[in-house]
């Protein structure tokens, strides 16, 4: 079986959650470890497309540097409030940015800012919301295919931020049936019953079917 996972992202924070999910058996690789590798633009309508996306170009690059045998895993992610339509979706990462012209994603206070000011006027009941991920799994060599994975955890956006741990929008978001935001519950909670936990409990016992 092979053990070795690139993981298609420069966000450390969506390192650790993956690494601790899936557990040391394997050897990580991330992109900031390999220097050239493709910059992708995430131009999908879907998490999954953007995930897919990510992985397959990954995985065609590594071939093409004659790397040895790996599977590619990509993440897509991002929070969707209902009192927003959905938004900001797969824009999340450049939600603020998108006030602006230029295609950089904008920081996570921004991003939190914005979401409060455009929540300003909405009661607690009004505020569902849900983390959703989408993971892809890619095998360098195998061709332009991957296996998809999606995850989702339901909450609200709380009023004020709070927390220091995680990243993103963790110190707004606060899961169904706890009183404290994810940046507050901290990564042994939060990979527990976060998207990314659950899209990926389903990834590992799949290794084995792409050796
Ligand atoms: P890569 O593309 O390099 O993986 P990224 O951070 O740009 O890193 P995405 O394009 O998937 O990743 O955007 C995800 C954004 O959604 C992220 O920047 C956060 O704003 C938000 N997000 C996703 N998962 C989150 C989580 O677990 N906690 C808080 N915010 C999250």
């Amino acid at each position: 079986m092979i053990k070795r996972i690139v993981i298609a992202t420069r966000n450390r924070h969506k390192v650790d959650e993956i690494r601790a999910v899936l557990g040391e058996g394997y050897t990580y690789l991330t992109l900031s470890e390999l220097p050239g590798s493709p910059k992708v633009v995430e131009d999908g309508d879907t998490f999954v497309a953007n995930a897919v996306k990510k992985a397959v170009e990954l995985a065609r690059w590594l071939h093409e540097q004659g790397q040895g045998p790996a599977i590619v895993l990509a993440d897509d992610s991002g929070l969707a409030v209902d009192a927003l339509g959905g938004a900001p979706g797969v824009h999340s990462a450049r939600f603020a940015a998108l006030d602006r012209a230029g295609s950089e994603n904008s920081s996570d206070q921004e991003n939190n800012l914005k979401l409060l000011r455009l929540l300003a006027n909405v009661p607690y009941p009004e505020r569902k919301a849900r983390f959703r991920c989408a993971i892809a799994v890619a095998v360098a060599g195998a061709g332009p295919v991957a296996l998809t994975f999606e995850g989702a955890c339901e909450g609200h956006i709380r009023f004020e931020a709070r927390g220091v741990k995680g990243f993103g929008y963790d110190p707004l978001f606060q899961p169904e049936g706890y009183e404290a935001s994810f940046a507050e519950l901290g990564e042994e909670v939060k990979n527990q019953i976060s998207h990314r936990a659950k899209a990926l409990a389903s990834v590992a016992p799949r290794f084995r079917s792409l050796a």
